[in-house]
């Protein structure tokens, strides 16, 4: 059978751990002999998205085409990992009903499936890697999300995971047991 693609969406805070999962599972997906591809702030933002910042308009537009390349990516029967704070459920909503729409006459949809990164904001302002939830607090960083921007958690993501629960390849297992039930990988 021809491999499918699809994309899995990644959301939560800084920190919440979103880039440490999408490269476990995209190693793991890799070593099975699937096509996996990882989109994160790295190669997105300082590349496609270098014009936009941190406004709410800007998120908006970083997620709109994120999810757009994500989509591309999918339909090219490779597995898109997504890991961005993509902090707005209706910025979600649109990734997610971009993919439900088929892009050609008598296309399936493609899945869309959203983890989220549930750590916290304690959690994530204690790891804080790059010092970005101090110079937050310091007032050094302006609308940094769940510190001076909202952050709205998924309502019905399709899997959630406690990164200070669970250990990175726990939470990986529970993304593969879930794709495997759903006969995608
Ligand atoms: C949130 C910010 C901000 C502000 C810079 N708010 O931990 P990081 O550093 O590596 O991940 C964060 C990243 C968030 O970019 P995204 O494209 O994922 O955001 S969104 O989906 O909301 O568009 C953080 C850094 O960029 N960063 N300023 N103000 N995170």
């Amino acid at each position: 059978r021809r491999q499918r693609g699809f994309t899995v969406w990644f959301t939560g805070l800084s920190a919440s751990g979103k880039s440490t999962v999408a490269t476990a599972l995209e190693q793991h997906l890799l070593h099975l002999g699937l096509a996996a591809y990882r989109l994160d702030g790295d190669n997105v933002r300082f590349g496609l998205n270098k014009d936009l910042g941190f406004s709410e308009k800007d998120r908006n537009e970083n997620i709109r085409r994120i999810a757009e390349v994500a989509k591309l990516f999918a339909d090219s029967s490779t597995i898109a990992l997504t890991s961005f704070i993509s902090p707005y459920r209706a910025d979600r909503q649109i990734a997610r009903d971009l993919h439900a729409a088929a892009s050609q006459p008598g296309d399936e949809p493609l899945p869309f499936i959203e983890v989220f990164v549930d750590v916290p904001l304690e959690v994530a302002e204690k790891r804080d890697p790059k010092g970005l939830y101090r110079k937050a607090r310091a007032g050094e960083i302006k609308e940094f999300t769940g510190i001076s921007a909202p952050y709205e958690p998924p309502e019905s993501p399709e899997i959630t995971i406690r990164t200070d629960q669970l250990s990175v390849e726990e939470c990986v297992r529970k993304i593969v047991d879930y794709l495997a039930e759903r006969g995608l990988v």
